[in-house]
């Protein structure tokens, strides 16, 4: 990760939005987050088309944008694009990320996913924003997920790879979360643990920040 890249700091908590899981649109779920005081929110779809994800993420963005949350898109560069001042978060199948930073320019900030340490190390010498590191435990959010890392995956990562900023995912709830932060983890992504109950998402993402204090 080159030093030019370290103005961006994750959140202590990431929210990433799920439509099956959660019932709503992107642009719900970007609205609860932001009242629970979320200031990034990665919207992640792994079913919609690009025509529905660029309408739903459309929405979702104008939301966000009355309420200062960044807005990372996960997987789709085109859809980043075409949407235009958002980031992006890539995985180990998408574009990779030097492809993606010469198409979305300096300001983007982009994420990428690793699933094991030889990943993270090498990710880290990338032009990337931050690393993500996961599964941390178990976890039926992902389909076909990599093996899980544990908290010990999380530390060998942490200290391989310097300061760099890093998430960790992947069965985190509010539960575990502080024990994945003592082992080095910047920032926890969540997912199940902060939409399984649509009527609770504000406030498990409020009570979960005040945990963290900045
Ligand atoms: N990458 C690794 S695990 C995972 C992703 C996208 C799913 C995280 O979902 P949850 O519900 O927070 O376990
Ligand atoms: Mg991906």
């Amino acid at each position: 990760m080159s030093k030019t890249r370290s103005s961006f700091r994750l959140p202590p908590v990431y929210p990433i939005t799920d439509t099956r899981i959660s019932g709503l649109s992107h642009a719900e779920q970007v609205a609860l987050f932001a009242d629970g005081g979320a200031t990034v929110v990665q919207l992640r779809d792994k079913h919609a088309s690009g025509s529905q994800f660029y309408g739903q993420a459309k929405a979702a963005l104008a939301v966000a944008a009355d309420r200062g949350v960044r807005i990372v898109i996960n997987d789709r560069v085109d859809v980043a694009l075409a949407l235009g001042g958002v980031d992006v978060h890539l995985g180990q199948n998408d574009l990779p990320p030097e492809a993606a930073r010469r198409l979305l320019g300096d300001d983007a900030v982009i994420g990428f996913s690793t699933h094991n340490l030889n990943q993270a190390i090498e990710a880290a010498t990338w032009p990337i924003d931050y690393v993500a590191i996961g599964p941390v435990f178990p976890t039926s959010t992902k389909e076909n997920p990599d093996p899980v890392v544990g908290l010990e995956g999380v530390r060998l990562v942490r200290a391989a790879t310097g300061a760099s900023p890093l998430v960790a995912i992947g069965g985190i709830t509010a539960a575990n979360a502080e024990k994945v932060i003592h082992a080095g983890a910047d920032s926890v992504a969540m997912i199940s643990g902060l939409l399984t109950v649509p009527g609770d998402i504000s406030s498990n993402l409020r009570n979960l920040l005040a945990s963290f204090p900045t």
